[in-house]
């Protein structure tokens, strides 16, 4: 586990008291948020503006309310959730920075943000930013000038970390944006819903206690169909009831459906965990960010292995222990299994919980490029699909989308868990000679758990049908060692044998699987974004923060911001000037994987940066 800092709570409570006094004073008017809109504000209002504080004078807003539709074919200015868009993809159309210009680019503002494991998404509606901070701190920002307009910090409970340690509870990469609210999971498991204008606390729904089921709500939600959908990571301890992705009214909070990722007793899937009593059936999380396909109606979510990893202490390396390492499609609506896929029978920590990527592509897999393709499909043939890598292995899947049919899967890093998929059904036969059957036994796997790929994510472009990964040369030794650890493994990583550098971007194809092109460097490559303009952007476990052209991984873009660039990067413009936002910190894994390069030696600040290109 990574160092960590204490979350800074006294700061928290003076903001959030100061913005309920200047709530209350300014008695409920509705005043613009954008000062330049300030000037057709009646004299009576302006009066009472004058009571209340600098910075709620900008905390009030007519903003307009966000829908479902908008957040299913949002506006190219604005990033309204995780991904920017509900398929997963991490694409903007945003078009002003490009290939030709792209060297010219400038920073334009930065800010610091709050202490902790920072891998926040940045989300712009209309001229502002919201940012998650780590440990449920979240602040809006005038995306032009950086000038902080109102922060919102939750106040934790003070055993909240003896519970669920310090790390995971403080991460908070993403937020939603539904009606005038902005929606979060907290560290103490609950949804809550943030006035847009001011920052108050609208409303909050408990979803788990955190003492009797603690849960680690590292990721928060995406808004499908005006409902919050929301998965998170399970404490072994917690056991299986604490395993569930959920669903809540956007408008209300009130909880809609709940499913358990752990079949209950008597249920399908109940039988793939043998003999082992449901109490003991633990740890299936959901830690990542769901996509979701309105005209299906179904939400695609994955999902990480049990605890402990190794089989063989929980009812038989023989048994499938669903719905550990799937993909679930749910019903929008009841939360019911549409269909499931296991990638994996893990047991090793190679979690798949991952962006899943819904594309809509001719299915033609290069029988040179891609080992394991479905013999049922035709030439040519058009599928709505779910892609993307998926899990840690750094395995490419393809699946039809409605269905679950598996299409095609292939390798991208050197990988010796999985032995071979039936394209046929897609079942998946594990490498048996890395399968642990006793304690005390040592493997050596590639990837181990840092990946392959991690919860740093992917971005596809439309434009080039290309989707780009952000990957890592890993193998370990690895040995199941009763240890009391969460997974019961002791692991000892490397850099993977043959591969000069740990870190690479590789760019392959939604219709033919092949790898277009491939960018390796020392450091490790974080998350991605693609835009119209040509461009990938992306960071290091470094500092260094970069944009690669999107048909060809050459790098026309670098600037080193000091820290690993742990935060997602985003794009937005606001009156017509287009900006690139992303955030440094650390994380686990680069506390875990500095050693592979020690001649690395980056800070560890907490930062947010805005590029655009010179005006005039
Ligand atoms: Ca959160
Ligand atoms: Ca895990």
């Amino acid at each position: 586990m990574a160092a960590q800092v204490p979350p800074d709570l006294t700061h928290a409570e003076v903001t959030q008291g100061d913005i309920a006094v200047a709530t209350a004073l300014a008695g409920g008017v509705r005043l613009d948020h954008m000062p330049s809109r300030l000037l057709a504000l009646s004299g009576a209002v302006l009066l009472s503006f004058l009571v209340v504080s600098a910075e709620s004078l900008h905390a009030q807003s007519d903003v307009v309310a966000v829908t479902d539709a908008m957040l299913q074919s949002p506006e190219a200015d604005d990033w309204l959730m995780w991904r920017r868009t509900l398929d997963g993809w991490g694409y903007s159309p945003l078009d002003q920075i490009d290939r030709s210009n792209v060297a010219d680019l400038k920073m334009v503002w930065s800010r610091g943000i709050a202490d902790g494991s920072n891998q926040g998404t940045p989300l712009v509606y209309d001229g502002v930013m919201y940012m998650p901070n780590p440990s449920d701190r979240i602040q809006a920002i005038d995306a032009v000038t950086g000038d902080l307009r109102w922060e919102y910090q939750r106040t934790l409970p003070d055993d909240l970390t003896d519970r669920l340690g310090r790390a995971l509870s403080q991460i908070n990469r993403n937020i939603a944006i539904f009606g005038d609210t902005i929606i979060d999971t907290s560290g103490d498991t609950h949804v809550f819903a943030l006035d847009i204008a001011t920052g108050t606390l609208r409303w909050e729904t408990e979803i788990l206690d955190y003492r009797t089921h603690p849960a680690h709500q590292s990721s928060g939600p995406i808004i499908a169909d005006g409902k919050i959908i929301s998965g998170r990571g399970c404490m072994p301890e917690a056991g299986p009831d604490a395993c569930v992705i959920t669903a809540h009214d956007a408008r209300t909070g009130e909880e809609l459906w709940r499913r358990r990722t752990i079949p209950r007793p008597g249920e399908p899937g109940d039988e793939t965990w043998g003999d082992v009593p449901d109490e003991e059936r633990r740890h299936v999380g959901a830690w990542m960010v769901p996509s979701y396909d309105p005209e299906l109606g179904l939400i695609y979510i994955g999902t990480s292995v049990t605890s402990p990893a190794p089989k063989f202490w929980i009812g038989g390396v023989e048994n499938t222990h669903l719905y550990h390492n799937s993909t679930l499609a749910l019903d929008v609506n009841t939360g019911e299994i549409v269909w499931h896929y296991q990638h994996l029978n893990d047991h090793w920590d190679l979690d798949h919980p991952f962006e899943r990527l819904l594309v809509d592509t001719v299915v033609a897999p290069a029988p040179d490029a891609v080992e394991w393709i479905n013999p049922r499909l035709q030439p040519g043939e058009r599928r709505r699909v779910v892609t993307g890598i998926p899990g840690k292995t750094g395995v490419v899947y393809t699946l039809d989308r409605e269905t679950g049919e598996f299409l095609w899967a292939k390798p991208t890093v050197s990988q010796n868990v999985i032995a071979s998929i039936d394209g046929a059904t897609g079942a998946v036969a594990v490498n048996s000679e890395v399968v642990f059957t006793a304690a005390g036994q040592e493997v050596m796997t590639c990837p181990v758990w840092q990946g392959g790929k991690d919860w740093e994510a992917g971005a596809y472009s439309p434009e080039t049908n290309l989707m780009y990964m952000p990957l890592r040369h890993t193998c370990g030794r690895v040995m199941a060692s009763d240890n009391g650890t969460w997974y019961d493994l002791t692991v000892r990583t490397e850099i993977t044998p043959g591969e000069a550098m740990l870190g690479t971007i590789q760019a392959i194809s939604a219709e033919t699987g092949e790898t277009v092109w491939t960018h390796s460097q020392e450091a490790f490559t974080m998350s991605l974004v693609a835009t119209g303009g040509g461009l990938v952007f992306g960071g290091d476990s470094n500092g260094r923060f970069k944009a690669l052209d999107h048909e060809t991984g050459e790098i026309l873009w670098e600037i080193n911001i000091g820290s690993p660039v742990t935060g997602f990067p985003v794009t937005y413009a606001v009156d017509g000037r287009q900006y690139v936002a992303v955030s440094t910190g650390y994380s686990l894994n680069t506390s875990a994987l500095a050693r592979l390069n020690p001649h690395h030696r980056p800070s560890r600040g907490n930062t947010l940066f805005v590029f655009a290109l010179p005006e005039g």
